[in-house]
Order: structure tokens, then C-alpha cells, then sequence
């Protein structure tokens, strides 16, 4: 039954990011729910459920650091986790807290509006809902809307067709003819999981990517108890890292060793497993030296054309471009392509031209026959993740609206969070923040809100009058142009994906990330802190202008 609600806080999503603010500000005593579309917690593991999807930074990193029972009871027991997996951590650490009582899902917001007489936001819902509340947390997900290309006829196919991120549970691929667009993160996953039990796979490849061994297998006893050891230190070196993904980060350069030591190093690094890791654990410099990276490519072909059989597939499946795009990993793709029943199908050089009622048609005329249509074609990141919600700031007006003024000038933030003209809305891993491991930079910007709203509500005590916070004009635009520059000094500007902003047609091409490190964003945000919210107007930081007192 819709109603008017009047809280605090209202978080939007309950994945990681939102079941960590929910429980941060309640401690903080602050009256907050969450809200969800979905029917249950999760956010991207909730959604994320088709066959294969494993989160591919380490296990014992994959989590909460903030609980330290937690960390040390709840079993562990690969060095990957499943999606079910992560699921029903998330799940536990809701029933720990006894959260669940504070979420209502299957409540899409649609939109909110600021009142700057009242200083608070009214948050509209699909199910007729309105919270009005002081503070609006959208913890919404960094990868949320579906990008799903558009090929023409794909309304006529008779089949099934699926994105990953919304796939039906119900969906049987067994003995079935797929087909799967996309090999990246999620269609490498796809494809390696349900090879062996379709009756038919083609997979179609545009610009194929290099992929390493995941090294997923069971933790042994010995390292279980190392890691419940180590925890505090693990963690302190993951927050000071620039990844936080738990491996160390040398500073040595790829072309100041010996060749036969480069080569010995990416071996290393090719049987250790994971993709972050390959690319991030073994130099400093891959993603920035191009003869480096070159090397590296070439390492890496070789690799495939020692698992790929078959010259057609292998010929499709070896990368020509540079190795800098979000590093992949996986448990047996390129030996998948060894089945009799799977299919490269080269669609950089036959572009697909339609999706007819039985199958997809290529350039070259080619027509294949499916059963079932797999779009693992990724997601509009960042920014896309507002799309199809209203949100009006100071001064109201189609202008004012967010999402069109990002969708007009790329998005623009303060330190991945703030917005300017919006105040008390905090946007969580949002555009513009680290380039790191999601729990760990979700802790760190949960904890960093939760100290600005405690400030504001300690002056908020003071004056009487409900306090803004909001960045000025000047630090938004400094923070964005710091995320937009950062990107050109890396080999990530040369090859289009997600986290340059390059992946979705019509869309503004800029960097919605901070690759910075989160080491970094962490010595920032604690500055800022201590600097005293310099960045922010009103009572809070510098400008206080009549308006903000
Ligand atoms: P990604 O990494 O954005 O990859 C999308 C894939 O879909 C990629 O291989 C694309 O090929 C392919 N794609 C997209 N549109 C088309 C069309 N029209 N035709 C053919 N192929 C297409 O998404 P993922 O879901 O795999 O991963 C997203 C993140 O999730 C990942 O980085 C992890 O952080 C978890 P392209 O390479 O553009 O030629």
C-alpha cells in the first residue's frame, strides 16, 4: 500500500554499497530505510544470475573489512565466490543486523525533488510511495542499466532472448542451439559455464580481449588460517593499495628487467591466476608503457594460440589491440573453443545485421539458427545507472534534472559523491570515483558520509535549521577534470570500453573513473575532512553565503 514516509535517510538499493549505509546510519541513530526494485537484497548479485557469474577478485577481499567476527566465522571456502555465494553473504550480514525490518522492496524510485524551503528531498516511487527525508542515498551500482544493442528484427525472434543481467531463472539452455553476443567479463563466464551442456554455441566476437587463468580452486586449510590471521594487516595494505584487490603492487618496470625475467614473471603470474592480478601484480607500468603492453600482448597471444585448436576460432579469439581494457579472467574459455560444439563467429568483419525469427544474420549472409539469444553485452555504467529517474535539485526545472544535465556535459561530481545544486544527495560509487575494488571503496565512501552527515547534524543542532551539504561549483569541476585527465595518461584511453566511457553508441565519451588508485582517494577524502569540508558550501565548508546558512 503506497504511503508518505518521513525519515532521515533514505537509501536507494541494497546491494553491498546500500546495506552498509542502511546499517552506518542507523548506528549513527539516524531514522533510514532502504528501498529496492528489486524483490530482495543483492543489487548486481541479485540481478546477475546467469550461469557462471563468479565475482573475480579474491574471496577473502570480496566482503565487509568493518565486522571483524564476521570476517573471521563466515566460511570461506574457494578463492572465488559464486554469485549464490554472494548472495547468501549478503544475505547473512542482513539477518546479523536485523536490517531486513528497514528494507521494502519491489519499489522503484522514479524520481525526487528538492525543496529548499523545507531542506529535504521528496523521493517518488513506482508503487505510489513518497519518503520525504533529509538526506538521499543512492547506492544504486556502478553497472545497473542493461546496454542491449539494437538490432533491427530482434523484436521477432521466436526464441528466447536474455541479457545477462536480467536472466530468468527458469531459462533451460540444455541441449538447446545459443548463441551469445559479447566476450568480455560476463560472456566469457557465460560461454565457459554452459558449453558443455548446450547442444549448439556460437559465440559472436567482435573485439575479442585477452583472458587468463582465474586459479580458482579450494583455500587450503593452511592459507585459511593465514587469512583470518592476517586480516587487520590484509586490510590496511588493501585500503593503502591502489586496486585494494589483496595482492601486492611492485613498483618495477616491465622493460627495466631482462627478458628472460619478464617472461618468467608473466608465467608466473599466467599459472598464480586472476586477471586483476596479471595486470596489476606483476609491473607498475603495463597499462601505461605501450612497448610493455605490446610485449605483454604478445605473451598472451601466444597463449591462445597454445590452447586454441582450431586455426577459424583461434584466428577469431586473439586480440589485435592493446592490452587495456578491465582485465579478464576465466575457468576454461579458450578450451571451450575446443569442443565440437562450440562456434567463433567473427562479427567485426561480418557485422551482424539482423535477428530474424529463428536466428541472426550476418553480413556475409550467413543466418544461424538458435533456440535461445544471449545478450552479454554489458551495461550504460556509472551515469546509466540513473537513467529513468527524475532527480531535481535547487531550482527545479527540466535543466535541473541530473541525468539530462550528465546526458549534456558527461558527468560531473565532487569526489565520485556530491553534486553541485543538488544538496544532501550522496550518490555512492558514483561517477568519478576510484577504480577499485567495490567492498573496500564502498566502505570508504559509506564512512566518509556518514562523518559529513554526523558534522551536519551537529550544526544542524546548533542553528536549528536543517543543514546542505553540497560542493561548490569550483571543487566539482576540479575533481571531474582530475578523473577525465587521469584516464589520457593511460593506455585505457586507447582501447573503447566501460570505465573510459566508451561503450554504448551516442553516448558522451568521458572517463566516469578516478584511476587514481584508492589509496589515493582515501588520503584525499581524509584531507578534505580534516581541511574542514573546504569543498563544500555553506556552514559546512568555505562559502557561506547567505543562501546556505
Ligand atoms: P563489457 O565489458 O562492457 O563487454 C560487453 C561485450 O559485449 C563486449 O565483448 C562487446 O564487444 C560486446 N558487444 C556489445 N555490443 C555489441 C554488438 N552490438 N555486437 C557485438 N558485440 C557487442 O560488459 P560485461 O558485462 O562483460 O562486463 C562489465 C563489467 O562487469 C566488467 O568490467 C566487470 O567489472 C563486471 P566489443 O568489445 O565492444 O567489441
Amino acid at each position: 500500500m503506497s504511503q508518505e514516509h518521513h525519515l532521515d535517510a533514505l537509501v536507494v538499493g541494497t546491494g553491498f554499497a546500500g546495506i552498509y549505509a542502511l546499517y552506518s546510519l542507523r548506528k549513527k541513530g539516524l531514522n533510514t530505510k532502504a528501498i529496492d526494485r528489486a524483490g530482495d537484497i543483492g543489487g548486481t548479485w541479485y540481478w546477475n544470475r546467469y550461469p557462471g557469474a563468479l565475482s573475480d577478485t579474491w574471496s577473502h577481499l570480496y566482503r565487509y573489512s568493518f565486522d571483524r567476527e564476521l570476517l573471521e566465522n563466515y566460511p570461506l571456502s574457494r578463492k572465488y565466490l559464486t554469485q549464490p555465494e554472494v548472495l547468501e553473504y549478503l544475505r547473512h550480514v542482513v539477518e546479523k543486523y536485523d536490517l531486513r525490518k528497514h528494507m521494502q522492496f519491489d519499489t522503484a524510485m522514479t524520481g525526487a525533488k528538492w525543496d529548499d524551503r523545507t531542506r529535504t528531498w521528496a523521493v517518488r516511487c513506482k508503487t505510489g510511495d513518497v519518503f520525504h527525508v533529509k538526506y538521499l542515498v543512492m547506492a544504486v551500482g556502478l553497472l545497473h542499466t542493461p546496454n542491449t544493442p539494437d538490432i533491427p528484427g530482434i523484436q521477432t525472434f521466436q526464441g528466447e532472448a536474455v541479457h545477462t543481467a536480467s536472466w530468468p531463472v527458469e531459462l533451460s539452455i540444455s541441449n538447446r542451439r545459443v548463441g551469445v553476443i559479447g566476450t568480455s567479463s560476463t560472456g566469457i563466464q557465460v560461454v565457459t559455464a554452459i558449453a558443455p551442456k548446450v547442444k549448439s554455441l556460437h559465440v559472436f566476437v567482435r573485439r575479442p580481449q585477452y583472458t587468463v587463468p582465474s586459479g580458482d580452486q579450494p583455500w587450503t586449510p593452511e592459507e585459511l588460517s593465514h587469512i583470518r590471521k592476517s586480516y587487520p594487516q590484509m586490510w590496511s595494505d588493501a585500503f593503502a593499495s591502489a586496486i585494494g584487490m589483496g595482492f601486492p603492487e611492485p613498483a618495477r618496470k616491465f622493460l627495466s628487467l631482462s627478458p628472460a625475467d619478464r617472461s618468467r614473471i608473466l608465467e608466473d603470474l599466467w599459472q598464480g591466476g586472476s586477471g586483476l592480478r596479471f595486470m596489476f601484480g606483476g609491473f607498475a607500468d603495463l597499462v601505461i608503457d605501450e612497448a610493455a603492453n605490446e610485449e605483454v600482448c604478445q605473451f598472451l597471444r601466444g597463449k591462445i594460440a597454445g590452447i586454441v585448436r582450431d586455426p577459424q576460432k583461434r584466428a577469431v579469439l586473439t586480440p589485435k589491440e592493446l592490452y587495456a581494457r578491465r582485465p579478464l579472467c576465466d575457468g576454461g574459455f579458450y578450451e571451450a573453443f575446443n569442443r565440437e560444439n562450440v562456434f567463433a563467429v567473427d562479427v567485426q568483419k561480418h557485422p551482424i545485421t539482423e535477428v530474424t525469427r529463428t536466428g541472426i544474420r550476418t553480413a556475409d549472409g550467413e543466418h544461424y539458427e538458435l533456440d535461445v539469444i544471449v545478450f552479454a553485452t554489458g551495461f550504460d555504467a556509472m551515469d546509466g545507472s540513473y537513467a529513468g529517474m527524475t532527480i531535481e535539485g535547487r531550482g527545479g526545472g527540466q535543466n535541473q534534472d541530473l541525468y539530462t544535465q550528465w546526458r549534456r556535459d558527461g558527468p560531473a561530481t565532487y569526489l565520485g559523491m556530491f553534486v553541485a545544486g543538488f544538496p544532501n544527495l550522496f550518490l555512492l560509487n558514483g561517477p568519478n570515483t576510484a577504480f577499485a575494488n567495490v567492498p573496500p571503496l564502498t566502505e570508504t565512501n559509506v564512512d566518509f558520509l556518514v562523518d559529513i552527515i554526523c558534522r551536519a547534524e551537529e550544526i544542524a543542532a546548533g542553528t536549528g535549521r536543517p543543514c546542505k551539504i553540497e560542493p561548490t561549483p569550483k571543487a566539482q569541476q576540479e575533481w571531474t577534470g582530475i578523473a577525465r585527465a587521469m584516464v589520457e595518461s593511460t593506455l585505457f584511453a586507447k582501447v573503447p570500453s566501460w570505465i573510459v566511457g566508451k561503450n554504448v553508441p551516442g553516448k558522451l565519451e568521458y572517463s566516469p573513473l578516478f584511476l587514481g588508485g584508492l589509496g589515493r582517494f582515501r588520503s584525499i577524502l581524509a584531507e578534505e575532512k580534516e581541511r574542514g569540508y573546504q569543498g563544500f558550501v555553506g556552514p559546512l565548508g568555505g562559502a557561506k553565503t547567505q543562501a546556505h546558512l
